[in-house]
């Protein structure tokens, strides 16, 4: 549904093809397009209309035009009128006969229509063509816990959602909501201790038949146990039903909940194993979005069966995301001591407080893709997350929340929600781009996340924000930053898929040596990898190494580019003895080219006690591939430079010349963008031309479109007029970016 804003009406009933005869033949006059490319420029505008949401404020237009929207009486002559009364027909609207647009020639002619009706019989309808302000019917919850101060003053709100204390700081599903998506038609399957499906904020999304209990056999992941509590908020997190005045939302409000029940007292890995794979691989993969809250709190535990599920699930297309861990001063602090969480193509999430800093528990290293809004504990003022909570006296609540209705739980929080948030978030992705899958999750992530805390260079940070050669950021607390949902999709809907994923390993390597005592440089190694031209995705290392005590080790690996990436970061408290084929993973080089010389080392941070010999074995293994995208970027340029049709502003550049008459040669469209290359001579003359209305948007808009940088304007010329329909500068501006012709729309070009 639609709403409008109210408007005037000039004079007359507007009479529509109900009325209007239709089988009129058109024919073709001088002044205004040819039919079919009329044609093309009207669906090109109504695909606009339907495609851009949210319209720009209302003010941001100039209220009125020069244009008046005539109905004709049948088979009137529009130039005929025209003439007549000062205006001229420019534009008839499509699938009507006698319905045109005029633009008036003079301020008189534009006041003397208002009152057409009556001075002019051929004209049996007229209203102003002005400048609307549409918007589609976004999501927009009613939830009464959504808002801060509710049920009653104190309460926070689901801040992690949208954050009504400190601006920004949530998953930005807002403005994902507000154009719409919100997780329609899309499955997450939540691997947990149960999902109670009758739970009054969960029931409508629930989804039966993709849902199943590991435990008990059977297809019910209602609770069992008084302590299976934790699914239940687990799945709120993610898709909580939204906008029906019960509880919250979750941040997928209309995507379905599938649940997959693990018997957490009794649990065995062949639980974990069916709910990873469970229609989401082979035959079935109804399930595109998994999320998982859990995971060891010591290190170095292999869990061999679900993390190949894990793999095979993840090559069928499933995006599953991980929490980080909760370990934050214990020996399993580094989720690269997790094998679940360091698994090639993982989605490892780490946990932001509301102060805007990682939270008091929240795991990190190199695996860690990104990170969520969750509880936390530091200064005991951060905000725990609401949401659903097991019905009745179970649950969080009462037992350890004071909220006032025990269904739902304030005190929620741990990577165990921070995962799940990115999950729902995923799904949103998901809904607006089919092919997503977890590489592609991935470079999405790697590019959209948004930098918190960006002082931090504590230790476990690894450096604090270090930007690789693939133009990443990242930080070990935080991976590639906190989520951000409306730029996730603003890049997903511009890829057009991946290119075949690219795998390169390098053997093992017997390094036979010991590493020196309390010596940080440690000792190194080398290998190479001859990857010309590649983008690196994951990057994983293999060691062995022969050690007393590997509590006191760390290894680094260093990029062909000169980035280095730790590993892992010792624990003092870990006595166990070194490890056997550890695979390591590291985000930290994403979109570097992976040709040259690697170095790796470990190092050791106590001395004296140990006098074993150390070795270091190694293999290591590349994945590399890059997303494809249909782009304004310099290789679109120069494939498109030819096309004349269309002139593409991109980042400055132009792309086709193609704008002809009515604009001098010096004014092309980096200088409509920019505005650096038009002096005043020029923007008068923009503002006197056919392209005044394009122009006067630029002007009013200009900020934006700088902003951006990446916004394209498109022309269609038609002879000496430009078709510059507000409805394009609407879409250029709103938040979905447009390409048009079907020659651009060839122009996929590889990105990283
Ligand atoms: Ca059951
Ligand atoms: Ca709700
Ligand atoms: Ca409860």
């Amino acid at each position: 549904m639609l709403s409008r804003t109210s408007r005037g009406k000039y004079a007359g009933g507007l009479v529509v093809a109900a009325a209007v005869a239709t089988v009129f033949a058109w024919s073709g006059r001088a002044t205004v397009a040819g039919d079919e490319e009329m044609a093309e420029d009207l669906a090109l505008r109504d695909s606009l209309a339907v495609a851009t949401a949210p319209a720009p404020p209302a003010d941001a237009y100039p209220k009125t035009t020069d244009e008046v929207i005539m109905q004709l009486a049948p088979g009137s002559d529009a130039n005929a009128v025209g003439a007549a009364n000062g205006l001229m027909p420019v534009q008839r609207i499509q699938g009507e006969r006698d319905l045109w647009v005029m633009r008036a020639l003079s301020a008189e002619a534009l006041a003397a229509s208002a009152s057409i009706t009556t001075n002019d019989s051929r004209v049996i309808g007229a209203y102003p063509n002005d400048r609307s302000a549409n918007k589609t019917f976004a999501f927009v919850p009613n939830d009464p816990y959504f808002h801060k101060n509710t049920p009653v003053a104190g309460w926070p709100g689901q801040w992690h959602l949208t954050n009504e204390h400190v601006t920004g700081l949530d998953a930005g599903v807002k403005k994902a909501w507000n154009a719409n998506w919100t997780g329609l038609g899309v499955k997450i399957g939540i691997v947990d201790d149960s999902l109670q499906r009758v739970h009054e904020d969960l029931v409508t999304n629930y989804i039966a038949g993709d849902s199943f209990d590991f435990g008990q056999g059977d297809a019910d992941p209602s609770p069992v146990y008084a302590g299976d509590r934790h699914g239940t908020s687990v799945a709120g997190v993610s898709a909580a039903r939204g906008n029906n005045l019960l509880g919250g939302t979750g941040a997928a409000p209309f995507a379905r909940l599938a649940g997959l029940r693990v018997d957490f007292p009794l649990q065995t890995v062949a639980m974990f194993t069916g709910a990873t794979l469970y229609h989401s691989s082979g035959a079935n993969t109804n399930t595109k979005i998994k999320n998982h809250s859990y995971g060891y709190s010591a290190p170095y535990i292999p869990t061999g069966a679900e993390t190949a599920a894990l793999t095979t699930s993840m090559n069928a297309g499933t995006v599953h995301c991980l929490s980080a861990g909760n370990n934050r001063g214990i020996s399993s602090q580094d989720s690269n001591k997790l094998d679940l969480q360091n698994g090639l193509q993982a989605i490892c999430v780490a946990a932001l407080g509301s102060d805007g800093t990682f939270a008091s528990y929240s795991n990190f290293g190199a695996t860690v893709a990104c990170t969520a809004p969750s509880s936390s504990f530091k200064f005991g003022t951060n905000f725990g997350i609401t949401t659903t909570d097991r019905n009745g006296a179970l649950g969080y609540n009462p037992a350890s929340d004071t909220f006032p209705d025990v269904k739902y739980t304030s005190v929620f929080g741990g990577t165990s929600s921070s995962s799940p948030l990115v999950a729902g978030v995923m799904a949103l992705v998901k809904e607006a781009q089919p092919l997503l899958n977890a590489r592609m999750a991935k470079h999405i992530l790697s590019k959209t996340c948004t930098i918190v805390d960006p002082t931090d260079v504590s230790v476990l940070s690894d450096g604090g924000w270090v930007t690789n050669a693939g133009g990443r950021k990242f930080n070990q607390n935080y991976g590639w930053g906190n989520i951000n949902a409306y730029n996730a999709i603003v890049m997903a809907k511009e890829l057009t898929g991946l290119s075949a994923p690219g795998n390169a390993v390098r053997g093992d390597e017997a390094v036979a040596a010991a590493i020196p005592d309390n010596s940080a440089a440690g000792i190194s190694r080398t290998f190479d990898f001859f990857l010309a031209g590649q983008k690196l995705e994951d990057v994983a290392i293999t060691l062995s190494i022969t050690h007393q005590r590997r509590g006191h080790l760390e290894a680094f690996l260093t990029s062909p580019s000169g980035t280095t990436s730790r590993l892992f970061f010792q624990s003092g408290s870990d006595a166990h003895n070194g490890t056997t084929d550890w695979q390591y993973t590291s985000n930290a080089f994403w979109g570097e080219d992976p040709l040259g010389t690697w170095t790796y080392y470990g190092s050791r941070h106590r001395s004296g006690q140990h006098r074993h010999v150390e070795q270091l074995r190694r293999g290591v293994q590349l994945g590399h591939g890059r997303t494809n995208r249909t782009e304004r970027t310099r290789e679109a340029v120069q494939v498109c430079r030819n096309n004349q049709q269309h002139l593409v502003g991109l980042d400055g550049q132009v792309v086709c010349r193609g704008w002809s008459k009515g604009i001098s040669q010096a004014v092309d469209l980096a200088a409509l963008v920019g505005g650096s290359a038009c002096d005043q001579a020029c923007k008068q003359h923009l503002a006197r031309g056919p392209h005044a209305r394009l122009w006067a948007d630029i002007q009013l808009q200009g900020e934006g479109v700088q902003r951006n940088g990446q916004l394209a304007v498109l022309e269609r010329h038609h002879g000496s007029r430009a078709v510059a329909s507000q409805a394009v500068v609407a879409a250029l501006l709103g938040p979905r970016r447009i390409l048009w012709g079907p020659r651009f729309s060839s122009c996929t070009v590889e990105q990283s």
